[in-house]
């Protein structure tokens, strides 16, 4: 494909993917940060629409949610099909809106596909339990209800696979679903919207208003968050706004899953496989520009290896290739704007002045010229965990620091806010065991083997702490999307003894 024009390619994948022409007009710009490029300029929801889009959604729950599980799976699964055709072109948007190079946004749409294979199948499932009664003649069992409307506000770096995760689940939960993406990504939510409709057009009866799309700022995020219609907040992002979003949902008593930042370490340890090692934590540090919640931000390496990995790293770190996207061979493309590039500059500025060895982290030419920002991945050797390698910028920057003892490894590995992702490079089943037990990673991904990043959907993804507490995707998150209720029949003519006051009523 032309790696020239991408406004113009821009605007033939929407019109390729369903989205009306009118609706990318009459709003501010949304620019592309390969070249700093206008996309497009889709219109944004006031707040009466987004009242509407909450009202649509409430009358459509009431109708979805006696739909029967498995036909309500069958929506997910056409819409599914509907991904599986338009892979191609949706990845390539998620290229050009949020920057990734070509692989990671036709993955992000093999992951939103991937979703909808297991939230099928899941369809014929949503088990309770059936338990033991004390009770004489009764039967107890525990059956899951739909929530109501769900809320979804995602981020700028997984902008279609994040709201798939939880669409998928809400969807065949029996949820209305109402979703707010990243203002810097709003063209590749509209392309979503535009193929979950025609998914309905095929099924046939789903109910008006089932999932939309309310494009806005964070004005509209807050309204959304206040709705007390909505009741499920899932919010995916910064620390910052889980902050804010979490005590506003909690203050109505509704529901929130949040998932939120990641500040992720691995351990290498004596025994690592070194090559195995230099690929994943490479992949996991500059994959995405390090702009993943779950990138490579800290490595604790052993004193028998560190010269032998370090040279090796920074020789992959001086060697990347750096550009634009769309081009084959690149595998780090832009920062998402010049607020990300400027914050990996402070970053890297107080580690210089603590006295870190700093090598990467200047700006590469791109495509683009002065609006577009290019850097190369930095690696910084500290000697001391302390400043910036405690906090999570979402920009490629990873900190290096020897440690020897793994009991102190896995403490530095902890001793962060954000636990959400980490892993352990060895070959020694007892630190790996160690590493994985109770004592060992506190985060919600813990790894052997492999590097922190790229958690397939039918693992819960989630981690504790300052990541919000919440789990999306796989394993049992659907429980996150459904009300619990426990059931007692009595089928015998007796009530139990504590029930069986006597009144006199007979
Ligand atoms: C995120 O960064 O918010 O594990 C989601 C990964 C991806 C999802 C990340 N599968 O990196």
């Amino acid at each position: 494909m032309t790696t020239e024009g991408a406004p113009a390619e821009a605007q033939a994948l929407l019109a390729a993917l369903g989205v009306p022409a009118e609706r990318l007009v009459g709003g501010p710009a949304t620019r592309t940060p390969i070249t700093g490029e206008t996309l497009a300029e889709p219109r944004l929801a006031d707040a009466p629409a987004l009242d509407a889009a909450i009202g649509r959604a409430s009358a459509a729950f009431e109708n979805w949610r006696e739909v029967p599980a498995p036909r309500r799976g069958e929506l997910v699964r056409l819409f599914g099909e509907e991904l599986r055709r338009s892979k191609a072109e949706l990845g390539r948007l998620v290229t050009l809106e949020a920057g990734k190079i070509v692989s990671e946004g036709l993955g992000e749409v093999q992951e939103m596909i991937d979703v909808c294979d297991f939230a099928v199948g899941l369809s014929r499932q949503l088990y309770g339990l059936t338990i033991a009664t004390e009770r004489p003649d009764h039967r107890m069992m525990e059956t899951w209800r739909p929530l109501g409307v769900v809320g979804v506000i995602s981020a700028f770096n997984f902008p279609v696979a994040v709201w798939a995760w939880n669409a998928a689940l809400a969807l065949v939960c029996g949820n209305a679903v109402v979703w707010k993406p990243s203002e810097k990504t709003p063209l590749t939510a509209l392309a979503t919207q535009a193929l979950f409709e025609r998914a309905a057009a095929e099924f046939g009866d789903a109910p008006d208003g089932l999932s939309s799309v309310a494009l806005g700022g964070r004005d509209l995020g807050e309204r959304l968050v206040d709705d007390a219609r909505v009741a499920l907040v899932s919010a995916t992002g910064s620390t910052a706004m889980g902050r804010a979003v979490g005590p506003r949902v909690a203050a109505r008593f509704g529901r929130s899953l949040l998932e939120l930042g990641g500040n992720n370490a691995a351990i290498v340890r004596p025994s690592a496989d070194l090559d195995l090692t230099l690929r994943a934590v490479a992949f996991s540090a500059m994959g995405t520009a390090g702009q993943r919640c779950t990138t490579l931000r800290r490595l604790f390496v052993h004193g028998e290896v560190y010269d032998s990995l370090l040279p090796r790293l920074r020789q992959a770190y001086a060697s990347v290739a750096i550009g634009d996207p769309r081009e084959p061979g690149v595998l780090v493309g832009p920062l998402i704007d010049g607020d990300a590039f400027s914050a990996m500059g402070r970053a890297l500025e107080r580690a210089r002045l603590a006295g870190a060895t700093v090598s990467g982290g200047e700006r590469v030419e791109g495509p683009g010229g002065a609006e577009a920002f290019y850097v190369r991945p930095a690696l910084v050797e500290i000697a001391e965990h302390a400043g910036p390698a405690l906090e999570e910028t979402f920009a490629p920057i990873l900190y290096v620091l020897r440690c020897d003892d793994l009991d102190e490894a896995i403490a530095l590995n902890n001793a962060v806010p954000q636990g959400l992702a980490s892993a352990i490079f060895t070959n020694d089943l007892r630190e790996a065991e160690r590493f994985l037990s109770a004592r060992g990673s506190d985060c919600g991904i813990v790894n052997v083997n492999i590097g922190p990043s790229g958690a397939e959907i039918g693992g819960a993804f989630g981690g504790e702490k300052e990541t919000g507490g919440g789990r999306e995707s796989g394993s049992d998150s659907w429980k996150a999307y459904m009300r619990r209720a426990t059931n007692t029949v009595n089928y015998g003519a007796t009530l139990p003894l504590a029930q069986g006051v006597r009144f006199d009523i007979d």
